[in-house]
C-alpha cells in the first residue's frame, strides 16, 4: 500500500549549499512523516537508470553529471495525498516559474539545478523508493 507515500531526493546543489536542515524542516512542517532517509551519493550508473525516462533529452548528460557530483539525501515520505501535496510544496521544475514559498523558489538555482526531486505518481514513488531503499522492511 503506497498510496500515501512519495519519494524525494535533496539534490547535490542543496546539500552543497547547506540547505538540508531548512528543507527537511519545511517538509516535516508541511505534514510529511519521514519513513526512511539516508545521505548517499549516486553513481553514474545509478543516475542514468534513475533518469532513464529522460535519456533522449538534450540535458540528460548534464543531469547525470549534476546528480552524481556530490552527496544527496534520499527519503521516503508519508502523508495523505503525498505525491500531489509534495509536488505542490516543491514547486515547478523551473524555479523562475515556481510559486512563492516553495522549496524550488527558495533554494533552486536553475531549471537544471533545482534543489529537490519529488515523485510524479504513486507508481513512480514506489519504484523510486525501492531503487534507493531496496530490501528495507519498511518499504
Ligand atoms: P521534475 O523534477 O520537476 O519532475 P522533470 O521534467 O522530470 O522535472 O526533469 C527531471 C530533472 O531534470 C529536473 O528536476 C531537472 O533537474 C532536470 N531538467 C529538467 N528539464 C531540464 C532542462 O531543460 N535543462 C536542464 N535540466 C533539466
Ligand atoms: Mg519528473
Amino acid at each position: 500500500m503506497v498510496t500515501n507515500r512519495t519519494f524525494t531526493m535533496l539534490k547535490p546543489d542543496a546539500v552543497e549549499k547547506g540547505h538540508i536542515g531548512a528543507i527537511l524542516d519545511k517538509i516535516t512542517a508541511s505534514g510529511f512523516r519521514i519513513v526512511a532517509m539516508k545521505l548517499t551519493q549516486m553513481t553514474t550508473a545509478d543516475a542514468k537508470e534513475f533518469y532513464a525516462i529522460h535519456k533522449e533529452r538534450p540535458f540528460y548528460g548534464e543531469l547525470v553529471e549534476y546528480m552524481t557530483r556530490g552527496p544527496i539525501v534520499a527519503a521516503i515520505l508519508e502523508k495523505n495525498n503525498a505525491v500531489e501535496d509534495f509536488r505542490t510544496i516543491i514547486g515547478a521544475t523551473n524555479p523562475e516559474e515556481a510559486a512563492e514559498g516553495t522549496i524550488r523558489k527558495l533554494y533552486a538555482t536553475s531549471i537544471g539545478e533545482n534543489a529537490i526531486h519529488g515523485s510524479d505518481s504513486d507508481e513512480n514513488a514506489a519504484i523510486e523508493g525501492a531503487f534507493h531503499f531496496a530490501g528495507r522492511e519498511m518499504f
